[in-house]
């Protein structure tokens, strides 16, 4: 039977009350309801206090590298937005920007040789795994510098050299790959960690639930992230799924699991520090609900017509990099004059990407048959 409104709160409540906080979720509706962006702001104050202090515990040199990471991100892909509607990036291109604080948060708790595998919306996580701003505007540019030759495009970043194994288009395939990346570790009898991300819209994929199955049944020192940006293409949570908690689906595979603010990079950071202890310790796999929002469409081709500009609005009230910039300020870490040197180191290094991309040629014909794969 299709869940009533007053159902779906009272599984919320429940969700409450098993000790998850956070969890209590509203629905995205799609409309003018900002139940649950109060509720976040509201969470975030009663935090603030001890997020100040873990701020003052970390070193000050990461701190200010995780902001640039954040801001490069940002800048790197407002500037993809433009030479996109110049004609200058061919096919499909989504960008990443509100979600900076997952990737940042995430993949910089973890060490260099650590795995990493995404879905299509993968610019920003390449670059944050170390990948060069060069190689991957060159690669959406479909130009020789670019990761991959410019064969891939901006869905396909890759590098085997920074652990980073792709830019998936196929929503929630990685997941069974990534799986099987964490299996080869345990297999080869390494430490490493594998960080799979996927969009809540990949949860109702009979793959989630098959690989969080085997993971947690052969204890595979797997991290699942869901970046729920609460909207799958023009479709919101709320309408696709019967049971909002992500987090808590994990309980049926008896997995770790938790709920995460994903506008504050430090909360990633902590719970992503816990999955990484529990997966190197005894190859415990977890699994990571991060919620922040999409303030960009699906893709550069949406026209947007199923949500309200001041649903929008609303959330841009929360964006992670002005969080994290007040609470760096409050904690007398970085200064506005450390914020104006590390814009502007971002939009060097963007620019440089920029050019490198311009200057690349396109691939000779002949490389139309190297590096590609039939069965
Ligand atoms: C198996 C499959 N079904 C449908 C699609 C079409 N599709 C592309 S993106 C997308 C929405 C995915 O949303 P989500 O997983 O939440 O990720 P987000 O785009 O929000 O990052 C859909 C349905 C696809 N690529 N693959
Ligand atoms: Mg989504």
């Amino acid at each position: 039977m299709p869940k009533t409104a007053t159902s779906r709160k009272t599984e919320q409540k429940s969700e409450k009350a098993s000790g998850n906080p956070s969890s209590e979720t509203a629905d995205s509706t799609g409309s003018s309801d900002f139940v649950d962006v109060e509720l976040a702001k509201a969470e975030y104050l009663k935090r603030r206090k001890s997020q100040l202090e873990s701020i003052k515990k970390t070193d000050k040199k990461l701190l200010r590298e995780m902001l640039y990471q954040m801001v490069l991100g940002r800048i790197f892909e407002e500037k993809c937005a433009e030479v996109y509607r110049m004609g200058m990036i061919g096919g499909f291109c989504h960008l990443y920007i509100g979600q900076e604080a997952i990737a940042v948060g995430s993949m910089m708790a973890l060490r260099p040789d650590d795995m990493v595998i995404t879905a299509y919306r993968d610019h920003v996580q390449a670059m944050v795994k170390g990948m060069t701003p060069e190689s991957v505007m060159a690669e959406l540019y479909g130009k020789e510098g670019g990761c991959v030759k410019g064969k891939g495009g901006s869905m396909h970043m890759f590098s085997k050299e920074h652990q980073f194994y792709g830019g998936h288009g196929i929503v929630g395939g990685q997941i069974g790959v990534g799986t099987g990346m964490a299996y080869a570790a345990k297999y080869k009898g390494t430490d490493q960690v594998t960080l799979c991300f996927f969009g809540e819209a990949a949860v109702n994929q009979g793959m989630f639930h098959e690989s969080l199955n085997m993971a947690e049944l052969w204890k595979l020192p797997c991290i699942y992230i869901c970046e729920n940006n609460q909207y799958g293409m023009g479709t919101s949570q709320s309408r696709a799924m019967s049971a909002s908690s992500i987090a808590k689906k994990a309980d049926a595979f008896h997995m770790a699991n938790e709920f995460v603010d994903g506008m504050d990079v430090m909360a990633v950071r902590e719970a992503t520090l816990r999955a990484i202890e529990r997966a190197r310790k005894d190859g415990s796999p977890t699994l990571l609900e991060i919620r922040a929002y999409r303030f960009m469409g699906h893709s550069m081709s949406d026209p947007g017509n199923y949500r309200t500009r001041d649903e929008i609005k609303k959330y841009q009230e929360r964006d992670p990099i002005i969080l994290f910039k007040d609470s760096l300020k409050e904690s007398k870490v970085l200064s506005d004059k450390d914020f104006e040197q590390i814009e502007q180191e971002a939009i060097e290094a963007v620019d440089k990407a920029l050019k490198f991309a311009e200057e690349s040629p396109f691939p000779a014909e002949s490389e139309l048959y190297t590096d590609v794969y039939a069965d």
